[in-house]
């Protein structure tokens, strides 16, 4: 067991990396004394990486049991440890919520009407619940949602919103309608090149005449097959935090884009310009800038599809094994609207992979599962590191990768502790 002073202390003492980013010889006995263990393979460890018991304020090793991590309070936004989202199909409550406004209350569903309009349109249309599950034909997908900003509280300097960590993300499944059957049905223009998303949540200041988000997709993507209106999660009601009673689904791409509590709809003939549509929300440099670099708004791109990115969730972080056995390790990988070839894993800090066994995905836009099982050479600390690789050859960087104003798109490897003994 770790003492969390010392750890504290470790962490924020200044450089324990010399000249040549080889951790100091000193901190390296330090922190192994305090492990209580050697580390195995010290002398791969990256720059400026730290072995996980020393980085985290949540003490991994300690074994507590922990629920899901509140990163606010308000507006409400919740993320889940690894561990919690071992299941193929993520069930509530270990679904991450995220809020840029208030919760709607008092909805009733019977009463809840959708409207799509927008210059696009040849005439506006409104439909009630009954016509969406009445009148067009069904779907169901699992679709994998991750918010744009997952793995923010990697980046240094940091980025300022949700310090998500490396559980704003999951692969529930979803039923409704083709947004394509509606936007038949209502009939769109040649001119219409992307469609916009309004909800029913409160802005935080209260001010009911201020939009709290309005994002959108292109029309390509809104026309997708698996791209839903949806009103079932997991074959029940959405529960109230992820969109009751009504919600778009656009798989693949950061969850921002999926609105929830849906009311209108607005087909544009231009980029759709609602609230966080433009400056640095949910956009990223076009072009490499150095950590802490000021960015023209004109040079920002508007993050689609999402990359590639896994992650092992179970063991969770700070399991220990006995030496004599394999260690059973899962999880699952992602790559936005590409599929994942390729999930591997390394003991060694990256200095050797192995190849996992990868499930195909159930539909397109579903995380993918694999699993594997792992023998360690001697006792002592590990740490178990996955990365995918996407059908094209793309693979999750080893460190963070581009730093960005607002901290997006941080796919690097997870990372897990273990001590075999
Ligand atoms: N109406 C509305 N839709 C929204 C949001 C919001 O604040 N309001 N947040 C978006 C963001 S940034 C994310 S990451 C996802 C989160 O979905 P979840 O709460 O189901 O995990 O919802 C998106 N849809
Ligand atoms: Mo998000």
């Amino acid at each position: 067991m770790l003492k969390n002073e010392q750890n504290q202390r470790l962490v924020f003492q200044g450089s324990v990396w010399n000249r040549r980013s080889f951790l100091k010889r000193g901190v390296l006995s330090a922190m192994s004394t305090a492990l209580g263990t050697q580390i195995i393979h010290a002398a791969n460890l990256p720059a400026g990486y730290l072995p996980l018991p020393f980085q985290i304020k949540n003490n991994p090793m300690t074994g507590k049991d922990e629920a899901m991590i509140v990163r606010n309070e308000r507006p409400w936004n919740v993320e889940a440890p690894p561990h919690l989202l071992d299941e193929e199909i993520t069930t509530f409550p270990h679904i991450f919520i995220r809020n840029n406004g208030i919760i709607p209350q008092n909805i009733d569903a019977q009463q809840w009407t959708l409207t799509v309009g927008g210059e696009s349109v040849t005439a506006e249309k409104t439909y009630n619940l009954a016509d969406l599950k009445n009148n067009f034909p069904s779907h169901t997908y699992q679709l994998t949602l991750e918010c744009g900003g997952n793995g923010r509280a990697g980046f240094y300097p940091p980025a300022s919103g949700n310090q998500w960590e490396e559980g704003a993300i999951y692969c529930a499944q979803w039923t409704g309608v083709r947004l394509r059957d509606i936007l038949d049905d209502v009939g769109i223009k040649n001119d219409a090149v992307y469609v916009g998303y309004y909800g029913k949540d409160t802005h935080l200041s209260g001010d009911p005449s201020k939009v709290v988000i309005s994002r959108g997709v292109p029309i390509e993507k809104a026309q997708q097959d698996e791209t839903l209106l949806a009103w079932a999660m997991n074959g029940e009601d959405i529960p109230l935090e992820h969109g009751f009673p009504l919600r778009l689904v656009c798989g693949g791409w950061p969850a921002s884009a999926s609105g929830k509590w849906v009311d209108k709809l607005v087909v544009r003939n231009q980029v759709h310009d609602g609230p966080k549509m433009g400056g640095n929300s949910y956009r990223v440099p076009q072009h490499p800038v150095a950590p802490g670099e000021e960015v023209p708004e004109e040079d920002f791109k508007i993050i689609e599809s999402m990359p590639v990115k896994s992650l092992i969730t179970y063991p969770r972080s700070g399991a220990m094994f006995d030496l004599g056995r394999t260690l059973k390790v899962r999880g699952h990988a992602w790559a936005g609207e590409r599929t994942v070839a390729n999930v591997e894993v390394s003991i060694d800090f990256g200095a050797t992979w192995q190849s996992c066994s990868l499930k195909r995905p159930v539909n397109r836009l579903a995380w993918q599962h694999w699993s594997t099982e792992l023998s360690f050479p001697e006792s002592g600390y590990y740490e178990v590191w996955t990365k995918a690789t996407d059908e094209q050859g793309v693979a999750q960087p080893m460190m963070i990768p581009g730093w960005n104003p607002k901290g997006y798109l941080n796919n690097a490897c997870h990372r897990i502790a273990v001590k075999a003994s």
